[in-house]
């Protein structure tokens, strides 16, 4: 087969992720970008062709002649357990050349059933429990603190497996070591679900680890969101699905000669109680060295044998079986949490005789290694996690609420020590360390934890302050999707609030590929569901914050799988989905039969955090005309005309209300918020003839407050695009580019990194808002971002296409010299890159291949325009198709353009 010159697939993915290690999904999608060198190019056909190890063919789609197409359902032979399945993929472009790539995935358990391992524990009457760090004034009423444990299991094997896998879970937190070596690289593992529900169970490929001869497999393990400290509420502060951590794994040893062995979490295990005295996602961690004992997790190490010799704090002893419940175990579909990168101290000052304040110069999510010499046996170093300092310069912590925050290292002599905690982090930027007399910066890093969803976007523009801007979004996103989509990583909170992530997401997608992180959180949604169909505030569900949705909470049901369907066009978003959605919809139809949704409107946040409120029932009301009118849309989608046809019904019928209730003859609305023109604009809930009426009110209020935005949560997300569709990009560019707050700019301007909780967070005038509720990392009011790629740089999909098979590109200028964005989409890379010289615009964009792009070119002259130097009417794949006063619209087929206009 020729290798063509033309388009090529790459990128493989299986559901999502690169060789992923672990699919129990049956009939995972096989999916690839497509990239060419050439103008026009377009794949013609794909054929996805899959074996098992042993070689068998299990599936051959033939050729399958689909330009659109960038992935495939499995659809071949059943998928066995534990199995690596290489799969090609060939495409064939329109010129008959074809290229081909090759790729991997590996299943899982698939089934409850393949498991024989049980839980396993330390005994928890041997846990000496202490009280968290007092820094925090904590209110412990539920439970203290406990040790991490260790446990392990010694094993003999004739000669080096061909292949080991480890597949491994908690009820807590894990890390696994084979022969003192870690396996994988995970952290935080195995994340958070509802456990009451499911238990992610994570893979490690451990095949260079296991050896003949005798072999360990040791693990420890610490509370986590299992056994810890989640959320804020006083009553319910922690143990929230169990009081003690237990372990649950097999390792399967796969020999030369076709037999297996597998060493199993069971009774035979021993285990012992950990030099982490305590290990806590809210309060922090504390390693006390002079328990460590050296070799604990290597064969012949200590555990071997009874030691009688050994203190009753390190004895090791025989587990305790918990249980062998397996039903709940479920590959986990997400890319772990992992080190991401390391941040370099930027400054170290000495702040008291042995007390230093580090800054990372960054706001982030995660936690730092300290290097220390020269401590005495017992020398404790207490190391303080906070996001901002205080007027006088000193770590401001008020604003984590309960969550102590704080590390402690207890030293077990002078030699070198490395400390990096194992099972907690910290939302900070700045780090006080108290305890060595010395410390310079090259002792101290800060490691930056997050779901290692792949970066796939880029933003940049002539404006330093918007960059800045775009950098705080992409730390915000960051530092709050952590294992789950968080509000805040920093104060006893971090919640998977559900109106942060539906706000948030466009700006995500946009930045990063965060499909199989969001198909992971949407279990948790759906899981945290009522029976009558309320969705939840904040998933994973929690007791203590367990009320109805709220509006434009529970409504991330709907929205945010209809927002991933459209980017990453996997239907099965919308497929896994439907049923919630609609059982949501009609829970809010059934409590508010007239239309107007005023009951079961749960803790009702309203547009949360708004300078000016919206009244309740206008902002209520709009969102569930919309999240009927998508709901609708999905049934359509995956082929359920009777839904499509409900809930369109429906969605009409509310429109309608809304209008009677809220609208008056001239398109003003109820209450006369700009968010309450936002949500009628953006979620199409007016008859046409209003429309102009409400965008003029609009305007007026945007003008009126300086131009300004008086929005909150819910509709700030909506404010530049809506805006901007309806001709006024020029007050989208002011509210970007102010600075007075409430303003995205005002933050930076006092050193914000990430985005704040609050518009005013901090002022000049008043210094900080209360500290009960002033999170500086929350990225909800970042969403922001998406406008940064569609608006100013251009970077948009047609509305009605899914995956950017119809690209969009209308760049804004505003007064910018320059912008340029990237992302890589499900189809490959779409780019957009414009400057602004010498009375000259130059706009570059680059479509993949089997794409199409609407390109506004603004333009003083729309008739000169020209493409790669030559009258854009002669341009090789580009047609005009509109012409306006001051832009110039034309269609391309995929490939890199460079159009120049003039513009003054
Ligand atoms: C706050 C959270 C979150 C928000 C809810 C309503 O506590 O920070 O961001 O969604 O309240």
């Amino acid at each position: 087969m020729a290798e063509s010159q033309s388009v090529a697939p790459y990128g493989l993915r299986c559901d999502h992720r690169v060789r992923p290690l672990g699919i129990d999904e049956p009939a995972p999608l096989l999916s690839w970008r497509l990239a060419s060198g050439r103008r026009g190019d377009a794949p013609a056909a794909y054929r996805v062709r899959v074996r098992a190890e042993d070689g068998e063919r299990v599936w051959d789609t033939g050729e399958v002649a689909d330009p659109g197409a960038v992935g495939a359902r499995y659809q071949g032979r059943r998928l066995r357990p534990r199995t690596r399945y290489r799969w090609t993929v060939t495409v064939t472009g329109a010129d008959g050349a074809s290229a081909e790539r090759e790729s991997w995935f590996e299943t899982g358990m698939m089934s409850p059933a393949e498991w024989t391992a049980s839980w396993i524990a330390h005994d928890p009457s041997d846990l000496d429990v202490v009280d968290a760090p007092e820094e925090g004034a904590l209110a412990l009423t539920d439970h203290g603190l406990q040790p991490a444990v260790r446990l392990r299991r010694a094993f003999e094997v004739t000669a080096a497996p061909v292949r080991a896998r480890l597949y491994v879970t908690a009820r807590g937190l894990y890390e696994a070591r084979v022969n003192g070596v870690r396996a994988g690289d995970a952290e935080l593992a195995p994340g958070w679900t509802d456990y009451r529900d499911r238990i992610d169970y994570q893979v490690y490929d451990v095949t260079d680890l296991v050896r003949a001869g005798g072999n360990v497999l040791a693990v420890t393990i610490a509370d986590g969101w299992w056994s810890g400290f989640v959320g804020f509420d006083p009553r319910r502060s922690g143990a929230h699905y169990g009081t003690f951590p237990q372990l649950l794994a097999e390792l399967h040893l796969v020999h030369a000669d076709g037999t297996s062995d597998i060493v199993a979490t069971g009774g035979d295990w021993r285990s012992a109680r950990s030099p982490i005295r305590y290990a806590d996602l809210l309060m922090g961690e504390c390693h006390d060295l002079r328990r460590e004992t050296p070799g604990w997790d290597l064969p012949g190490g200590p555990g071997e044998e009874e030691d009688a010799d050994v203190p009753a704090s390190g004895r090791w002893r025989p587990v305790r079986v918990t249980g062998s419940d397996r039903s709940r175990l479920t590959a986990s579909v997400a890319q772990p949490v992992r080190a991401v990168r390391e941040l370099a101290a930027r400054s170290v000052t000495r702040v008291g005789a042995e007390r230093f304040l580090v800054d990372f110069g960054q706001n982030f999510a995660g936690r730092v290694r300290l290097t220390v010499r020269g401590l005495a046996r017992g020398d404790r170093v207490v190391i303080r996690h906070g996001e901002t300092l205080d007027d006088d310069g000193a770590l401001y912590t008020a604003n984590l609420r309960t969550a102590a925050a704080t590390d402690v290292l207890i030293a077990a002599g002078p030699a070198e020590t490395v400390f990096e905690p194992r099972f907690t982090y910290h939302g900070f930027r700045y780090a006080e360390v108290t305890g060595p007399s010395t410390l310079d910066a090259g002792g101290i890093t800060g490691v930056v934890l997050h779901s290692d969803t792949p970066w796939a976007g880029g933003f940049t523009c002539s404006d330093p302050d918007v960059n800045r801007l775009y950098e705080a979004i992409g730390w915000g996103q960051r530092s709050n999707f952590v294992s789950v989509p968080t509000d805040c990583p920093q104060r006893d909170e971090r919640l998977g609030w559900l109106a942060d992530a539906q706000v948030f997401l466009p700006t995500a997608c946009l930045n990063a590929d965060v499909a199989a992180f969001f198909d992971g959180w949407l279990r948790e949604v759906r899981g945290a569901q009522s029976p009558d169909g309320a969705f939840s505030n904040v998933a994973p569900r929690l007791a203590g914050v367990a009320d109805d949705g709220a509006p434009g909470w529970g409504d991330a049901g709907v929205l945010v799988p209809w927002h991933l369907y459209r980017v990453y066009a996997d239907e099965r978003f919308l497929e896994r989905n439907l049923d919630a959605m609609c059982a949501w919809v009609d829970h809010v139809h059934r409590n508010n039969p007239d239309l107007v949704w005023s009951r079961r409107v749960g803790p009702h946040f309203a547009d949360w955090l708004a300078p000016a409120p919206t009244p309740r029932d206008v902002l209520a009301t709009a969102y569930f005309a919309h999240s009927a009118e998508l709901t609708s849309r999905a049934g359509e989608v995956v082929g359920e005309p009777e839904v499509a046809a409900r809930y369109g019904a429906l969605a009409g019928h509310i429109r309608k209300t809304f209008t009677e209730r809220f609208v008056t003859p001239d398109g003003g609305i109820e209450g006369d918020t700009q968010t309450a023109y936002l949500l009628a604009l953006a979620f199409d809930l007016l008859p046409p003839d209003l429309v102009p009426g409400a965008v003029r009110r609009l305007v007026e209020l945007v003008r009126e407050a300086g131009p300004g935005l008086t929005t909150g949560f819910l509709g700030v997300s909506l404010i530049a695009p809506v805006l901007d569709a309806h001709g006024h990009s020029d007050l989208a560019h002011a509210l970007l580019r102010r600075t007075e707050p409430p303003s995205w700019l005002h933050p930076l301007r006092h050193g914000a990194t990430t985005i704040w909780e609050r518009w005013d967070g901090y002022t000049g005038e008043r210094g900080f808002q209360a500290a009960a509720m002033n999170s500086f990392n929350h990225y909800a009011l970042g969403s922001i971002g998406e406008w940064l790629y569609r608006g100013v740089a251009g970077l948009d999909q047609a509305p009605g296409s899914v995956g950017y098979r119809e690209v969009l590109v209308r760049p804004r200028p505003g007064d910018l010299a320059s912008a340029e964005a990237s992302h890589e989409s499900v189809r490959g890379t779409v780019a957009t890159r414009w400057t602004r010289r010498d009375g000259m615009f130059h706009l570059q964009v680059t479509v993949p291949p089997g794409a199409t792009a609407t390109v506004h070119i603004p333009a003083d002259d729309p008739g000169g325009v020209t493409e790669s130097g030559v009258p854009v009417a002669e341009a090789a794949g580009v047609r005009i198709v509109g012409t306006e006063p001051g832009e110039l619209r034309c269609r391309t087929a995929s490939g890199e353009y460079r159009f120049t206009a003039e513009l003054h």
